[in-house]
């Protein structure tokens, strides 16, 4: 018996502007309201493959719809087969590059290419990629970002309470470090020992200052401490790394599984998150994990937990989801915590499909 060879027929892009509750806001950058774009790729099967990317900013919208617009339509007629798309993409990037847009766009096109094979399998996502759907340990980090100091720990209270969680994320880099240490500690106070404490200094300091501000912070039993300096600065996050005792995690930027080798190799990290939209989606992901493993490094997820929950069900490294809930007005089935466990949906495909009245509402 052999298999019908499925094959992408189209694709459609549609930007939509979600509001947020605790709108996004880190020493570097700001996010108001979440700006998406949604992904249907519609196959000769008749399922449908849907992902959607994060656009990071409204200018971004036009470029990216079209750079996903243009090229799925590369790919109208081929076999529905994600690692040959993405080295066909990759190929025709070649001299353009693969970071940034162009990578968002190949990832989410790899994303919606997994979800229609899946579907088209009668698989979960999880048990197509040779595992069985799991249930991730999350931390929240839909809060805490760069505010008054005084308003962070009942915010952190309510954000346990948002999910039975067992961490959340705290945003660092405001021009006085000792305001750091203050909303460190007044978290700390409200959450207790028992819980964890992430930190992201989102590559705001230079290498002098994020040695200083990882000393001052090395004490207070930090679960790590995140981007503290440009993420390429493979050799400044090696620095700081020798001299602290928490440990470094970076990867939300890491755009080909490559990059990772090489950080890893500059001795730059002690655990990983890469972003599945920016990383080259499930595919790109995948050899990403497999360095992980190689090196033994503790794997977890940037953003897209929809997606992010399947790829770690069969990440061998496997640390935790990074649980945020921009995407939630805009799906038929938002992405629930319960006891501060993120579980991994048994229906076939990714599990991302639209609420179609919502998407009209913020469609842009
Ligand atoms: C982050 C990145 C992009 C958007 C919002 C927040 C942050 C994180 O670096 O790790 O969550
Ligand atoms: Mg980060």
């Amino acid at each position: 018996m052999t298999a019908e060879i499925i094959k992408v027929s189209s694709i459609k892009a549609r930007p939509v502007l979600v509001p947020i509750r605790r709108p996004v806001q880190t020493a570097k950058f700001s996010i108001p309201a979440v700006p998406l774009v949604l992904i249907d790729i519609e196959t000769s099967a008749g399922v449908t493959g849907r992902a959607y990317v994060m656009a990071f900013a409204e200018w971004v919208f036009k470029p990216l719809v079209a750079c996903i617009e243009a090229a799925g339509n590369m790919i109208a007629g081929q076999p529905l087969a994600p690692a040959n798309v993405q080295a066909l993409l990759r190929q025709k990037l070649l001299l353009i590059g693969t970071s940034g847009m162009t990578s968002i766009a190949v990832g989410g096109i790899d994303m919606a290419l997994w979800d229609a094979l899946a579907k088209s399998r009668e698989l979960p996502l999880a048990n197509l990629l040779g595992g069985e759907p799991a249930s991730i340990r999350a931390y929240n980090s839909c809060g805490l970002w760069l505010n008054t100091v005084d308003m962070l720990a009942d915010e952190a209270s309510e954000l346990i309470e948002e999910g039975g969680f067992s961490a959340v994320k705290i945003r660092l880099g405001r021009p006085d470090a000792r305001q750091d240490l203050e909303a460190v500690q007044q978290v700390r106070n409200r959450i207790g020992t028992e819980r964890s404490l992430m930190c992201d200094f989102n590559q705001s300091l230079n290498t002098a200052e994020a040695v200083a501000r990882g000393r001052m912070l090395d004490d207070e039993g930090l679960a790590w401490i995140e981007e503290p300096v440009a993420f390429d600065n493979y050799e400044g996050h090696a620095s700081v790394r020798a001299e602290l005792n928490t440990p470094i995690q970076t990867g939300e930027n890491f755009y080909d599984a490559r990059k990772m080798q090489r950080a890893f190799v500059c001795g730059a990290f002690d655990y990983v998150m890469p972003d599945a939209g920016l990383i080259g989606g499930v595919t790109g992901w995948q050899r990403a994990a497999a360095v992980a493993e190689v090196h033994d490094i503790p794997m977890s997820s940037h953003l897209y937990p929809e997606y992010s929950r399947h790829l770690l069900s069969v990440t061998p490294t496997a640390h935790w989801v990074e649980f945020v809930d921009w995407a939630n007005p805009i799906l038929q089935e938002p992405v629930k915590v319960e006891n501060g466990q993120i579980a991994t949906p048994a229906t076939p495909g990714a599990g991302v499909e639209w609420d179609e009245e919502a998407v009209s509402l913020y469609q842009v």
